[in-house]
């Protein structure tokens, strides 16, 4: 009798070609997709770009929630584009207010044992209904969206088994913080989590979902909790009860790593300034003087996360010292606490309430004051990601930035000096979907509405022979995808690649020095190619696939790094920048910024796999060395890569 894991049915009901072997490349069918307004974009764009009429998914939506503040025109000139081109190729538009795509896909349409792909890193939110829920770059989703499979490499299965049950004070955040604190950001690359054992019960779907959302900061493919009774009542809470099916690991079902947390056991834990696994609890840092508190995104703003805020503000006003903001995860979520009389305790308590969307986790507003901690409810803390260099956020549960927001001091819930609020999920969610546009059966006679700041794709030329390279920067560990392709107040120019290129690597530019942009224009007009080297966990966070577009727009044409994250690595092959990485990591010590690097003979050495690559580095001083890469490519990577990016494969 096979011992399957709830990743292991899935996927055996999905894959079209590959063996179900570790880290074997598989292709596997993909049911359902989402895209947001940031990425959705040059994914429709690139979708357009392949011919196709009408998409071939059981499902596809099209979100609006990153880019809201229309400063300017672009953001609503990329509404309109995006509602147009859904209608057009066959796919539900979610107007701008109905909500952050992982929120409201969960609420509408999430199904478990289907898979979603996604061009948002946080897709695995969807984890929590017992979807398998992937983040990929915009061209693979518009790729999905084609009726082609999703390729990755058949994962390892990290089971979790859940024991107990989480004391009051103590939320679902804790739990995905104490994943981090032991698992870490860095190492889990080709990993998927699956959550068991009697613990699961005890969480419900918007629970399970805090925790299978931020399971995109241990770099995992994604992560899973069963289908049981508890999402069921979610379903029907929903009016979506038929789309329910039990889904189970078998007993004894084998995972290739172990841990176990037990929930009773937990404490409120926050993630320090600025990387979501620097774990610490929350009464070692009790005392810490706050300025900012934010209660939102995709992670922790479903109706129950702010219906125990509005429970513990009922009556009491925050601290003088902070400024309290909350951005409700859904239009669901914030017309029944407007209904329920919530939404007026939060207000009368002096809270800011920002519109249903991604606001200020991607740096859109409410950036704090410099030399002052915020303390957010958010998935990432990147350095500046709040719009402010040198920040100091913290990421908490609600309670805790609640708390908080009392006090003007990082505060154990617990000593509050007030009960823990006897706050259960809905009985009944409000249904309204009248903010989803349906598409019409035929789009074909729908005009594509195209201002004048939504561009095309850029084209690449196939891979030349010899890489010529000029190292355009070096930088060091951790480089995430914000730090190569920032978002915030640039955000706007997703649609414009030219103009969205200018600020690569923008947080290493120096004053009064030539930018990374114009020192990669140099080296490109030059005739010559720009080389980018990173160390470990390179790529991480964000799926965005312009920190590899624009790098490609601006000649880069290889990244040497010691470890390159999944949806990273994955949009650099599509746009035909080659991921190597060190064979002798000392090697990257020989490095500097302006150096050369040749590499001879390089589509032949590819097209026979052959490894190691090896390549001259020719230093400043005019010494050289050989210097050996490796890279795990398989071969229709490879030959996405000959041939310059997969939009140039036919
Ligand atoms: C993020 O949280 O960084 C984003 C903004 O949602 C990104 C997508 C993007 O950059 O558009 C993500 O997580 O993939
Ligand atoms: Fe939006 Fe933030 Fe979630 Fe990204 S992490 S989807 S920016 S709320």
């Amino acid at each position: 009798m096979a011992k399957n894991t709830v990743v292991q049915k899935i996927l055996s009901n999905h894959i079209v070609s590959g063996n179900a072997v570790a880290g074997e490349p598989v292709a596997i069918r993909i049911d359902q997709t989402l895209t947001q307004d940031a990425t959705g974009t040059m994914a429709y764009l690139e979708l357009e770009a392949m011919g196709i009429d009408k998409v071939k998914t059981e499902l596809s939506v099209s979100y609006v929630d990153h880019n809201m503040m229309q400063n300017g025109p672009e953001n609503r000139n990329d509404h309109l584009y995006l509602q147009s081109v859904a209608a057009a190729k066959g796919v539900i538009f979610s107007r701008p207010g109905n909500g952050i795509c992982h929120q409201v896909h969960l609420e509408r349409f999430g199904v478990p044992g289907k898979t979603l792909l996604g061009s948002d890193s946080h897709t695995p939110t969807n984890g929590g209904i017992g979807m398998m829920a992937i983040g990929a770059g915009g061209l693979d989703v518009a790729l999905a969206m084609a009726g082609q499979p999703f390729r990755m490499a058949y994962p390892k299965i990290i089971g979790v088994k859940l024991t107990g049950r989480l004391s009051p004070w103590v939320a679902a955040k804790d739990i995905i913080l104490k994943m981090l604190e032991i698992l870490t950001t860095k190492g889990n690359v080709g990993c998927m989590v699956e959550y068991f054992g009697p613990g699961v019960k005890t969480l419900t779907v918007p629970q399970r979902a805090t925790i299978t959302n931020m399971g995109a900061e241990l770099g995992v493919t994604c992560s899973i909790f069963p289908s049981d009774e508890m999402t069921k009542e979610f379903l029907e809470k929903q009016g979506r009860g038929e789309s329910w099916v039990e889904l189970k690991a078998d007993d004894d079902a084998e995972y290739d790593k172990l841990v176990e947390i037990d929930l009773s056991a937990l404490k409120p834990l926050a993630a320090c300034p600025s990387s979501p696994d620097n774990i610490r609890s929350i009464a070692e840092l009790a005392g810490i003087p706050v300025g900012q508190v934010i209660i939102g995104s995709c992670t922790n703003s479903s109706y129950r996360d702010l219906s125990i805020v509005a429970a513990m503000l009922r009556g009491r006003k925050i601290s003088p010292d902070v400024t309290l903001a909350i951005a409700p995860g859904s239009r669901q979520v914030l017309e029944m606490l407007a209904r329920n009389g919530s939404l007026a305790d939060i207000i009368s308590a002096g809270a800011r309430i920002l519109e249903s969307g991604c606001g200020p986790c991607i740096g859109q507003g409410q950036s704090p004051a410099n030399d002052t901690v915020t303390l957010r409810t958010f998935n990432r803390n990147f350095p500046g990601r709040t719009g402010t260099k040198g920040d100091q956020a913290y990421l908490v549960s609600p309670e805790v930035a609640a708390a908080a927001a009392l006090t003007g001091k990082i505060t154990d819930p617990a000593t509050l000096g007030f009960p823990y609020p006897d706050v259960r999920d809905a009985d009944k969610f409000l249904i309204d979907d009248s903010m989803m546009i349906t598409p019409p059966c035929c789009g074909r006679s729908v005009e594509i509405i195209r201002k004048k700041t939504i561009g095309s794709p850029p084209v690449n030329q196939a891979l030349p022979d010899t890489i010529n390279g000029t190292v355009v920067i070096k930088v060091g560990d951790k480089t995430s995808t914000d730090d190569i392709m920032p978002a915030g107040v640039h955000l706007k120019h997703r649609s414009n690649i030219p103009e969205y290129a200018k600020v690569v690597f923008e947080r290493f530019n120096e004053e009064g020095k030539p930018t990374f942009a114009q020192r990669a224009m140099a080296v490109r007009d030059a005739g010559g190619h720009g080389v980018i080297v990173g160390r470990d966990s390179y790529g991480q966070g964000s799926s965005r696939e312009h920190a590899a577009i624009c790098p490609m727009y601006l000649g880069i044409k290889a990244l040497i790094a010691m470890a390159v994250e999944r949806i990273h690595a994955a949009n650099l092959v599509n746009f035909g920048i080659v991921p190597f990485t060190f064979a002798d990591k000392a090697d990257y010590d020989k490095i500097e910024q302006g150096d050369s690097i040749v590499i001879e003979g390089l589509r032949e050495k590819l097209a026979k796999k052959e490894t190691p690559i090896c390549a001259v580095l020719k230093k400043k001083d005019g010494s050289q060395a050989e210097i050996k890469l490796n890279y795990h490519l398989s071969d229709e990577d490879i030959r996405i890569i000959l041939a310059g990016g997969r939009l140039n494969v036919k």
